[in-house]
């Protein structure tokens, strides 16, 4: 086949082999999360995937599978010993899991590690057309990247870690803790599972390699002298929740899931356990808090049983074969001294099941145990929330997984304290339908939202980025197209600020870089942009400024990049700063107003606070109300009472209406004064600004000939320049980072 546009580098190949009964042996698509979300990308560019076959000492041409183009990686049974079993599987994975089991170093391992990672980039770099991107995955094949950039310059290269990074003080026991980093620091895009995993993988790269890192961004040093940015980021995977919706739906689904339950002799409630049987899972923790709650009587056999299903997993390494006695010896001893004639304390299987099985186990079981003590996502939860159809069931999560910085309504455990399991197990037992479905609706809600397929898209657009040509991506209206002549204009604009010498970038968050959400604390920057922000936010002579109506403390709180030290903010409209090594400056206060704010606040809160969807939000210089879930008369109501109240007692304060919010403040600047004071504390030599909201056309309408307005989205404005989108803002953004940062054209 001709070079492909895309190429996926990963351990395994999507597809397992198989031989029927007659002996004729073939290909099956495997089941996983990764091969589904790539399926759509690898059609549409026609892309082809390295990686191993899974059987030892077998040679294989490349072939095409279902549409894909299949290049097999050849593994000797020594380099699967080696590199697999021994340093990816003994030494990485129990490092980068907190060191629950002990990690084995051994520079046989290494090496074989190191010639391993060679062959898989060798087999990527010559599978992949001129320019084309290429997306490493997971822990195996960490010198990937930069074994690939070194032979093909011309490469995007994104890689994603599907486990956890470990803190500093850990990862630093590795040997080879600077090749490691430097081996991944090849990719143009680190993607990782949590926030935390970014974090101290920039940590390390500061504490390790000293280079410098801004934002999500990190400045890396090339052998010729120059410098590259990578970006280091979260991008949390999820799973194909529909096909999840799909099963459970399915009355023979349905129907399963009640044999299972009258098989187990119809228990009041049954637990359920499903992970692969690994150390990192919890399994043994789970079971011990089981056993005491039937020991102590709290609960019987005859209205519980705990079904476990612990999927056979790396059963020649030492751990695990260790971790497998010592669970059956459990499970045994627990069965042993509750089980009944008719009634089972755990039916444990060692044993893999289809997925319809899986799903009907996950509708038959009424609580949910994810017990991990350490897990980059675990994925099983959010497979449990999506095939909870009916809105029933109580998830039990480890707050050391992934999964809990997203499911927020699940219970979450600390699963090394037994008693605080215990509680919580019986919590869940207890638990009313009614708050099972608030839960469980919100689990839900996120977890349909966010489908695997999102993941895929939101890490190549961030990994587009850095691909000026790259339309993969993109739908075909949404593209910026130099021929139209709107996107001409703003492809114009951009490439005229691009070349001032300090530039000044002051962006409006929400509506403008972040989707508008019923609960404003909920607000985040889509990754898209802030993948764009950071790209611009690590140039020399382009400061980054954040201006917002929300309070400076909100927005703090809500924009992911406050924390870092380079991203000036602007709170409550230009009325308060923060300013990156120096903090939030001191604002001075209008000496009877904080009182009247006080007062006025509470007295609002009594009046409209009961109305269905209204929130009164404390504002630093007055108060906000917010009416975007409410009804149209319940809004017009609390508008009314508000501009009354304020009439009556503080006519000498500013009423600002936007988007479903109206704000009264004693303070009296807009965005515009924001503009002006950023504009002479970081002497720049021209703005961009770009926002949506009314409160934002104060700004657009101060801005010069030398600077750029961008109003995303409809509505009257004094911006030259308007985008469709927050997704076409930070393309827009994107695109001036690459021109800025002198890339490629
Ligand atoms: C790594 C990270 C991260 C398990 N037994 C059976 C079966 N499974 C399926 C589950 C789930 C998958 O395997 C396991 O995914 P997890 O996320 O729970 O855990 P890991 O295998 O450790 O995965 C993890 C993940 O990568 C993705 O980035 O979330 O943190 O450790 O889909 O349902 N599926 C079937 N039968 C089984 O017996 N059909």
């Amino acid at each position: 086949m001709d070079k492909a546009e895309f190429v996926v580098v990963a351990n395994r190949l999507p597809v397992d082999h198989t031989t029927d009964a007659d002996g004729v042996e073939g290909w099956r698509r495997s089941p996983g999360g990764l091969v589904t979300a790539l399926e759509p990308v690898m059609q549409k560019a026609d892309g082809a995937w390295v990686g191993w076959a899974g059987q030892p000492d077998v040679q294989l041409e490349p072939f095409e599978f279902e549409g894909t183009h299949l290049v097999p990686v050849t593994l000797t049974a020594e380099d699967v010993e080696l590199y697999y079993e021994g340093f990816s599987n003994d030494t990485i994975w129990p490092l980068y899991h907190d060191v629950i089991a002990e990690p084995r170093y051994r520079r046989v391992w290494w090496d074989a590690y190191v010639r391993v990672n060679r062959r898989f980039a060798e087999a990527a770099a010559d599978a992949a057309a001129d320019g084309a991107t290429v997306w490493v995955q997971d822990y195996q094949l960490q010198l990937v990247p930069r074994m690939l950039r070194d032979l093909r310059p011309d490469l995007v290269i994104g890689y994603f870690h599907h486990i956890p990074f470990p803190a500093y003080g850990l990862y630093s026991q590795l040997p080879w803790r600077r090749q490691v980093l430097e081996g991944l620091l090849g990719a143009d895009v680190v993607g990782f599972q949590r926030v935390a995993d970014a974090g101290n993988f920039a940590r390390a790269v500061r504490r390790q390699l000293r280079y410098d890192t801004k934002a999500s961004g990190i400045t890396v040093p090339e052998a010729d002298g120059t410098t590259r940015r990578s970006l280091a980021k979260a991008f949390p995977i999820s799973i194909d929740a529909s096909s999840y919706i799909e099963l459970a739906r399915r009355p023979d689904v349905q129907e399963r899931a009640r044999q299972i339950r009258e098989s187990l002799g119809n228990p009041k409630r049954i637990f359920l356990g499903v992970d692969r049987l690994d150390y990192t899972k919890g399994i043994r923790h789970r079971l011990k808090a089981y056993g005491e709650l039937l020991q102590d009587e709290r609960l019987s056999v005859d209205d519980v049983t705990l079904v476990q299903v612990a999927s056979p997993s790396r059963e020649r390494v030492a751990a695990y074969i260790q971790l497998r006695d010592e669970i059956e010896l459990t499970v045994g001893r627990i069965n042993g001294d509750h089980d009944t004639m008719g009634h089972t304390a755990i039916r444990y299987l060692h044993q893999a099941y289809p997925r319809e099985e899986m799903v009907a186990l996950f509708l038959a079981a009424d609580v949910m145990l994810v017990t991990a003590l350490r897990d980059g996502m675990n994925l099983v939860a959010k497979e449990y929330v999506a095939s909870r159809v009916d809105n029933r069931g109580v998830l039990i999560l480890s707050e050391f997984a992934g999964a809990a910085d997203e499911l927020g309504t699940a219970l979450r455990i600390n699963p090394h304290d037994i008693e605080g399991l215990k509680e919580t197990m019986m919590r869940a037992v207890e638990m009313s339908p009614a708050e099972q479905g608030r839960r469980m609706r919100a689990a839900r809600r996120r977890v349909l939202e966010h489908s695997v397929e999102d993941w895929s898209r939101e890490f190549l657009e961030a990994l587009a980025a850095f691909h000026p040509r790259s339309t993969m991506t993109q739908a075909p209206e949404s593209r910026i197209d130099e021929a139209n002549t709107a996107d001409a204009a703003l492809h114009d604009a951009l490439a005229r600020v691009a070349a001032s010498d300090r530039l000044l970038i002051a962006l409006d968050f929400d509506g403008t870089l972040a989707p508008l959400e019923d609960e404003p604390m909920k607000a985040r920057a889509l990754p898209v942009a802030s993948a764009a922000v950071a790209a611009l936010a690590a140039l020399p002579d382009t400061p980054v400024a954040f201006v917002s109506g929300r309070s400076l403390h909100d927005l703090r709180e809500i924009a992911e990049h406050a924390d870092d030290a380079q991203i000036f903010l602007a709170g409550s409209h230009g009325a308060e700063f923060w300013v990156p090594g120096e903090g939030t400056l001191d604002t001075e206060e209008d000496a009877g107003s904080p009182a009247l704010r006080d007062e006025l606040r509470n007295e609002m809160t009594a009046q409209v606070g009961d109305l269905e969807g209204v929130w009164v939000e404390p504002k630093t210089f007055g108060f906000g109300i917010h009416t975007r879930v409410a009804s149209a008369e319940d809004a017009q109501t609390a508008r009314d009472a508000a501009d009354r109240l304020v009439a009556e007692r503080a006519p000498h304060w500013r009423r600002r209406s936007g988007h479903n919010i109206v704000e009264y403040s004693f303070r009296h600047e807009g965005k515009d004064s924001a503009i002006a004071a950023l504009r002479e504390r970081v002497g720049a030599t021209a703005v961009l600004f770009a926002g949506d909201d009314v409160t934002d056309e104060d700004a657009l309408g101060s801005l010069g000939p030398q600077d750029l307005g961008i109003r995303v989205g409809a509505g009257e404005t004094a911006a030259s320049v308007r985008v469709g989108s927050i997704q076409e803002l930070a393309r827009a953004l994107g695109l001036l980072a690459r021109m800025r940062g002198g890339q490629r054209p």
